[in-house]
């Protein structure tokens, strides 16, 4: 099979709470994942452009989803971070009912989410774990910032990242400093997105054989 390519990148449009999404697309895959834990580098890597996703300096900032057009084909989405100590309890609330809304809004056909390769997966992260669970929605698990790890030990210390968070074993190792993983990521994109147009044909075909 030809290498999947991501040829095309662009800032779509970013949306807040209680404002419309844009007209939906076959694929659309988002990125979630605690403050800081590497989600605009991953995307600004995986579409070799660093200035695309804002890389924020300043941890919990983003309050907005962000949505990114690629290939002029499909939706890769950089949801607002977790785990800012400084917001309030109510913030924290408006945060999960945003972010637990569009999850379980039928969009996103599959959640990358991020987890430091380097830490304990954090009570936030465990419970976006469980959400993505009760929603499912397809996932993989992405171990960031790998380059800080020695090479033979990085396997190991994704997988055991993976199995803190309550899931299995596995999670690709990934560094957008490095270039770590990213070949195995764009795989998985490709994959995601041949499955989604095939899954968005059949629905169309049902649909046109429940008409006749
Ligand atoms: N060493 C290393 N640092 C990274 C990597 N990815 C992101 N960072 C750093 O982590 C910080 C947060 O990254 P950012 O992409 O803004 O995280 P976000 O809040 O999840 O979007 C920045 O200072 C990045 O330079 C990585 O692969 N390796
Ligand atoms: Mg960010």
């Amino acid at each position: 099979m030809k290498q999947f390519a991501i040829n095309q990148a662009t800032f779509l449009t970013s949306v807040g709470q209680g404002q419309s999404y844009p007209a939906p697309l076959p694929c659309e895959i988002a990125v979630v994942g605690r403050s800081n834990v590497g989600k605009s580098s991953l995307i600004n890597c995986l579409t070799n452009n660093q200035k695309l996703a804002r890389i924020s300096q300043t941890p919990g900032k983003t309050r907005l989803i962000n949505y990114f057009l690629l290939n002029n084909a499909f939706y890769l989405v950089d949801l607002p971070g977790y785990g800012f100590a400084k917001r309030s309890k109510d913030e924290q609330k408006d945060w999960g009912d945003f972010i637990g809304g569009y999850v379980a809004s039928g969009r996103p056909k599959h959640l990358f989410l991020l987890i430091d390769i380097r830490h304990e997966p954090s009570q936030e992260d465990k419970q976006m774990f469980q959400w993505t669970l009760y929603s499912g929605v397809p996932f993989t698990l992405i171990a960031t910032k790998a380059d800080k790890i020695s090479k033979s030990q990085r396997a190991v210390a994704a997988n055991k990242a993976a199995k803190l968070l309550g899931a299995p074993p596995f999670a690709i190792p990934f560094s957008s400093e490095e270039k770590i993983g990213k070949d195995a990521l764009m795989e998985r994109i490709g994959q995601i997105y041949q499955d989604s147009v095939l899954q968005a044909e059949r629905k169309t075909e049902e649909e046109t054989e429940e008409d006749e």
